[in-house]
Parts: C-alpha cells; sequence; structure tokens
C-alpha cells in the first residue's frame, strides 16, 4: 500500500528501480478488486448477531481504575462454544476480571432468575446481546449508512494535518456527499464524536496507531478530529516536527493542552522484515517469530490499535517461497495463511508478555476493503464513479485474515478490541480518493485510481468513532460503580 502510494510521486528516474516492486503490488490490489461484494440475499444479515460484547468492570484499568472491555467474538462457525465454561471461552479476562465475576456469579441484571452456574450465566449473556438493548451491548458493526447534514466532523482546510494523498477536496474532488455519511447501528446509537471529551479521555496520555498506511489514514483522521477542538493551532505539533509525507516511519504529535499524544509507527506486518542468506543470496524474509523493530516504541502506550491485513497479499508473501522466516530456518515454502496466524500469534504473544493489562487498552482493526472495479490497479481499476455508498441489504465478504485475528485475539490474556469495521466500510464504495489522491496537474506515470485508501475527512472518521464509542462506554461503567 505505502508502495503504491509513494509510487503516484515519484520521479521517473526513481521509477525504474521501483518498477519491479510495483509490479509485484498489483497482485494483491486484483486479489482485492475481487473479493469485494458477493450479491447474496440479506437474511443472514442484521437480527440475530453471533456474536457478542460484554463491558465489565474491573479494579484494573487504564492507569486509575477505569473499566476495561471485554469482548468475546466468537466466530459464526463456532457459536456453541459460548456455553462452555473454559480457559479459553474466558481466555480474555484478566486474573481480577475472573475473580470478581466468579464472585458475582449469582447476581445476573435481568432479576428474574439466580444462577449458581458459569455456563448458564454465559448463556444468559448471550440472549442478552441479541435484544442488543444498552450501547454497551451493541453490535455496532452491523448497520447502515444514514446521511447526515451536520457531517463531516472537521474540514480539509480547517485540518492541514492530512496528507496530500488523503486530501480529495483540497485535490479537486467536486462532490460532498461522501463526507455527510453517518454510521448507524440497527439496534443503537453511536455517540457522536466529541473531540473535547476524548482529549480529556486521553490527558497525560499516549494514544498510539500501529500498522500499515490505512492505519496512517485512521490515524490521521484521529489526528484532525481531536484538532478541531484546539482553538490555537500552535498548541498542536509533531515533536520533532516532522511533516506528515508517506515515507516516514513514525509521527508523534503532542497536544500541549491535554499533555497526550497521538503517536503513528509504521509496519505492515506487525513482525520483523528482514534479510537472510538463501543458497549464497541475500534476500527479503519476514521473520514471522521476532516482533517488529519499533516495538520499543509501542510500549508504554496507554491505547494501542493496531492493524496488519493489506500487505499479506502482497506478491512475495502470497506466493511464499523462500520468504518466511523462523529462527534461522528461511521456509522453502509457507502459505500466507499459515504465516499470517504465525506472525500474529507472535504479535499475540508480544503484547501478552509487554503490555500492562490494567493500563492500556489494545485494538485490533480488522481489514478495510478496496474497491478497484473493471481491472487493476494500475490497468484502469477505477471507484472515480462511485458517488453514494452500497445499499446495506448488500453481504460483504468477510476475509479469512479477520477470521484467522479474531481466533488469535481469543486465545489472548489480554483483553483486545475488535474494531470490525470491515462490512461498513465494504459499503463505502464512494469513500476512497479515486483520481483525486494527488493535486491536480500534477503528473502520474500511470492513470491511476487509489480505491484502497480513503478520503479525509471520510470514513476511518467512524472507524474512530467506534473507538471512541469503546473508550467512552468504558467509562461510562466506570462511573457507576
Ligand atoms: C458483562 O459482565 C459483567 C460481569 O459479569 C456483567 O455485570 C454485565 O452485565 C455483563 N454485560 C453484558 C452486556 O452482558
Ligand atoms: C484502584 O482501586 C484500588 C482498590 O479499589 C485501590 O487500592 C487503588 O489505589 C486504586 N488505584 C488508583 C490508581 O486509583
Ligand atoms: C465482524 O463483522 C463481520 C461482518 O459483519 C462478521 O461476519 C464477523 O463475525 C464480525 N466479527 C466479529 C468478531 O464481530
Ligand atoms: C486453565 O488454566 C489454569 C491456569 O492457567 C490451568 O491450571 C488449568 O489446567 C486450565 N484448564 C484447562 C481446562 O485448560
Ligand atoms: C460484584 O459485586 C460487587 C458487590 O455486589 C459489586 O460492587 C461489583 O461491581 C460487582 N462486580 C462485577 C464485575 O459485577
Ligand atoms: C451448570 O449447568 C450445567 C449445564 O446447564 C449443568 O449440567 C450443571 O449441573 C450445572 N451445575 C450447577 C452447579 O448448577
Ligand atoms: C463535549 O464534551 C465536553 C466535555 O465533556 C462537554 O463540556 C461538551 O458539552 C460536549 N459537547 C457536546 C456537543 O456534547
Ligand atoms: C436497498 O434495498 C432495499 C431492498 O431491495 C430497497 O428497498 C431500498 O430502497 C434500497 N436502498 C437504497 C438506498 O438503495
Ligand atoms: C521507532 C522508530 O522507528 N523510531 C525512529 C523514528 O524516526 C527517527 C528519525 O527519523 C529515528 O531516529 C527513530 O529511530
Amino acid at each position: 500500500m505505502e508502495i503504491l502510494q509513494r509510487s503516484f510521486s515519484l520521479k521517473p528516474t526513481r521509477f525504474l528501480v521501483f518498477s519491479f516492486t510495483i509490479s509485484s503490488s498489483c497482485i494483491f490490489l486484483f486479489i482485492f478488486s475481487l473479493l469485494v461484494f458477493q450479491h447474496t440475499p440479506s437474511s443472514l444479515l442484521p437480527h440475530v448477531s453471533n456474536f457478542q460484547i460484554n463491558t465489565t468492570t474491573t479494579s484494573v484499568g487504564f492507569g486509575r481504575n477505569v473499566t476495561v472491555s471485554i469482548v468475546k467474538y466468537p466466530s459464526l462457525r463456532d457459536t456453541t462454544h459460548l456455553t462452555r465454561l473454559d480457559n479459553s471461552t474466558w481466555g480474555t479476562l484478566d486474573l481480577v476480571g475472573k475473580k470478581q465475576l466468579l464472585r458475582n456469579i449469582s447476581e445476573v441484571e435481568d432479576g428474574s432468575t439466580k444462577f449458581g452456574n458459569f455456563s448458564k450465566r454465559v448463556e444468559v449473556l448471550t440472549s442478552e446481546k441479541i435484544e442488543g438493548k444498552k450501547s454497551s451491548e451493541c453490535d455496532v458493526s452491523h448497520g447502515r449508512w444514514v446521511y447526515d447534514e451536520s457531517y463531516p466532523l472537521y474540514t480539509n482546510r480547517f485540518c492541514q494535518l492530512i496528507d496530500e494523498g488523503f486530501s480529495c477536496e483540497a485535490n479537486g474532488r467536486p462532490d460532498r456527499d461522501y463526507m455527510k455519511w453517518r454510521w448507524q447501528p440497527y439496534h443503537c446509537d453511536l455517540p457522536r464524536f466529541n473531540a473535547t471529551k476524548m482529549l480529556e479521555m486521553i490527558r497525560g496520555k499516549r494514544l498510539v496507531f500501529v500498522g500499515d498506511s490505512m492505519n496512517r489514514n485512521q490515524w490521521e483522521s484521529m489526528l484532525c478530529l481531536l484538532r478541531s477542538a484546539i482553538k490555537d493551532p500552535k498548541r498542536v505539533y509533531e515533536t520533532h516536527g516532522r511533516r506528515i509525507t508517506k515515507e516516514k516511519g513514525n509521527y508523534s504529535f503532542k497536544f500541549l493542552d491535554y499533555k497526550c499524544t497521538v503517536e503513528y509507527y509504521v509496519t505492515h506486518f506487525l513482525v520483523h522484515e528482514g534479510k537472510a542468506r538463501v543458497k549464497q543470496k541475500r534476500v527479503q524474509t519476514l521473520r514471522i517469530d521476532a516482533i517488529d523493530r519499533s516495538s520499543s516504541r509501542w510500549k508504554g502506550a496507554d491505547i494501542l490499535v493496531f492493524n496488519t491485513a493489506h500487505w499479506w497479499t502482497h506478491y512475495k508473501t502470497k506466493s511464499g517461497v523462500n520468504y518466511y522466516q523462523e529462527g534461522d530456518q528461511v521456509h522453502p515454502y509457507l502459505d500466507a495463511s499459515t504465516a499470517f496466524r504465525r506472525a500474529l500469534t507472535t504479535w499475540a504473544s508480544w503484547v501478552d508478555k509487554h503490555i500492562p493489562p490494567g493500563k492500556t487498552k489494545v485494538f485490533f482493526r480488522s481489514s478495510a476493503p478496496s474497491h478497484f472495479r473493471g481491472g487493476q490497479w494500475n490497468s484502469g481499476g477505477h471507484c472515480k464513479d462511485g458517488l453514494k455508498p452500497l445499499n446495506d441489504t448488500l453481504n460483504a465478504y468477510y476475509p479469512e485474515k479477520n477470521l484467522i485475528a479474531e481466533e488469535v485475539i481469543k486465545e489472548m490474556s489480554t483483553a483486545v478490541i475488535l474494531l470490525n469495521i470491515t462490512r461498513l466500510s465494504g459499503y463505502r464504495i464512494d469513500g476512497h480518493p479515486s483520481i483525486y489522491g494527488k493535486k491536480p496537474g500534477k503528473p502520474s506515470l500511470y492513470t491511476v485510481q487509489d480505491c484502497s485508501h480513503w478520503c479525509l475527512p471520510g470514513v476511518p472518521d467512524t472507524w474512530n468513532e467506534l473507538l471512541y464509542f469503546y473508550l467512552q462506554s468504558g467509562r461510562k461503567d466506570q462511573s457507576k460503580m
């Protein structure tokens, strides 16, 4: 993704150097163009949801005794495991949470029945979920887009922090409706993003985004959302004076009035990209058993938002030949799904080992779909004609990578909240920069369209509204204590 973006601004001389890499990225973009929508009936869609969100209050939390959200995500294929009592079912509860839960086993909210039985209690939680009344229990990933005049939450002109690739309006995109859609879950409302409140929540803390350029997209959205609450622009700055470009890998923006930082670290795979010798040749490898080097900077964050997905369909990762490395061994062949699972497991162990459960909230964002139609990214694939969201009765493909991520997360001892944005973003064929990912008139080597990233303001603002929802609903529970 980063390479794709960079290629837009490459000088012709440098282009030759990179052309090999560029051509290799075609494959994954092509795959993305294939997997966008399956036109299946809607009967499976909203009403009976297959997963459960539980917010539980524990005495560990977020620096100062705040609430930890325990989110359980049984996959569609495995709904029965909810009724079992075993370590994996409750694997995301930390020890304190477990003890409290056991102590409180006989207290059931609906009041009608008292259960002295863990497994029954779990069933009760499941049925409560289906009713989905309270916002903290609501499945916010199922819903529809509604037109809302009060959006966007900030403007491109006001927020100068957006880099060129996402500045669709500044680059001349004429329509504005794509900024005006609000995500409406079927069974509850999302709170409107309140930048002041969000800044209060992260006062004195570090909010850190880690991942590929899609996470940079979300991070820039967060900067702009928060920036809208600051009157004096001088009181928000990059701590090393860096300007946001596609090239640099790390940024830390300080919001002086709140003594907090909003940071971004680029890593395409979360694990370490290295080199090794295979048959006398030095080749690039992916150390699926070693965490990315920038992990030293992730430590100590108060909120971490991870993602990885898009580079795993890159040709090298996909072919898996002499690419994946564990210890000294470079696998002659390993399929991408297995490698992805091992890499995520490496990430999961790192989180479990280095992230203190009470202090840090951890999120993992599911993959964001792209919408190339009629070709690949460099062969006329386009999305420029998408001016409205797709109908919510369409059923979006849910990539295997997300299922693997869910499974890995389920096994972790840290409570990781999945930002499940795949489907809601899948409707937003209108949300991509298309030809407005660069300044008008700027020469480009191809007539390419960017149908992978997202315009700002735009869809990533909603990803951040989900993040806000989870952080904020955690706090609400605390105030009840
Ligand atoms: C989540 O678990 C806690 C602790 O057992 C319980 O009090 C609460 O009602 C549950 N919430 C939901 C939404 O099931
Ligand atoms: C958290 O709560 C525990 C017990 O309720 C208390 O002992 C501890 O001091 C609190 N910690 C903070 C940082 O408030
Ligand atoms: C995320 O959303 C997709 C599609 O809406 C759904 O199939 C999947 O089960 C959800 N995953 C979780 C963990 O909620
Ligand atoms: C659950 O975990 C505990 C401690 O982590 C362990 O002693 C016990 O054997 C585990 N039980 C199962 C069924 O795995
Ligand atoms: C457990 O019960 C105690 C006392 O009834 C209550 O204060 C606490 O909030 C409960 N904890 C949970 C997790 O429900
Ligand atoms: C707990 O529930 C299970 C399944 O519903 C049942 O077999 C078991 O006897 C119950 N145990 C207690 C102590 O009620
Ligand atoms: C946003 O939050 C702040 C601080 O909590 C509050 O004073 C303000 O009224 C809120 N704004 C809106 C529009 O709700
Ligand atoms: C979505 O599809 C439904 C059923 O086919 C239809 O009634 C509705 O008008 C459509 N909505 C939009 C926005 O096209
Ligand atoms: C973690 C990380 O990548 N840190 C780098 C951030 O950028 C500065 C300057 O470019 C480097 O010195 C750091 O090593």
